[in-house]
């Protein structure tokens, strides 16, 4: 094929033309507008805009404590309104319900928890379910919600990435903001037949701990 071929009927010939329009019009878009090429497009020999950028997270974090004695059978709703400021991202939200059961006469009958959320008043986020015993040492339950996909914190270095495509990759997506309930139940055991001159274990206290990771992305070239 030569020139003459590429060239022989109308609509070739403009798609020529815009073949060499394009290959002439990139290099002085490039040269006009520095500002739109990523950092680390520009490549060596220009300190302080190329290199590995550096990922980390500023953190926020944002709780409600309160405790509450329930009876067996007996349950509380928990409340969590969580508002953050307008360029912080959600990492992820727990609920912790914490309890000891240590006024039993004896041995086995250890009282015990469970727990359900309500997020009806927020989309795109899961309900969950748990319960726990009320035993000592890792006691109730834990529920967390990761609002960001993998979030952990840990500051950590890249090659070749934009940091746009980072910032887009932290993010909560406006997730998480409004009413977090839960609604827990406590089941209260103690003896059959109270022990004269023993107390009946008639009551747990739940300490509840609401937790929400707030963070801000920061992007650094190093
Ligand atoms: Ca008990
Ligand atoms: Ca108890």
């Amino acid at each position: 094929m030569d020139f003459q071929d590429l060239v022989d009927t109308p609509q070739k010939v403009k798609t020529l033309a815009g073949t060499v329009a394009v290959l002439v019009a990139f290099p002085i878009y490039f040269a006009a507008m520095p500002s739109l090429i990523d950092d680390d497009m520009i490549g060596g020999g220009s300190p302080g805009l190329a290199g590995s950028l550096k990922i980390s997270f500023n953190e926020s974090v944002i709780s409600l404590e309160e405790s509450v004695v329930l009876e067996d059978g007996e349950t509380h709703e928990t409340l969590f309104v969580l508002i953050t400021e307008p360029n912080m991202n959600i990492g992820y939200v727990e609920l912790q319900v914490s309890c000891f059961d240590n006024d039993d006469p004896g041995p086995g009958f250890t009282d015990s928890v469970e727990g359900a959320s309500d997020l009806s008043e927020l989309d795109g986020i899961e309900d969950q379910t748990a319960e726990g015993q009320c035993s000592g040492g890792d006691s109730g339950f834990t529920m967390r919600w990761d609002i960001t996909d993998n979030y952990t914190g840990t500051e950590y270095t890249e090659e070749g990435g934009s940091e746009s495509e980072i910032r887009d990759r932290w993010t909560d997506g406006g997730l998480g903001r409004g009413t977090w309930a839960a609604m827990l139940t406590a089941d209260v055991n103690s003896p059959p037949a109270p022990v004269i001159g023993q107390i009946i274990d008639s009551d747990e206290e739940f300490d509840i701990t609401w937790t929400a990771v707030t963070y801000i992305v920061i992007v650094e070239v190093v």
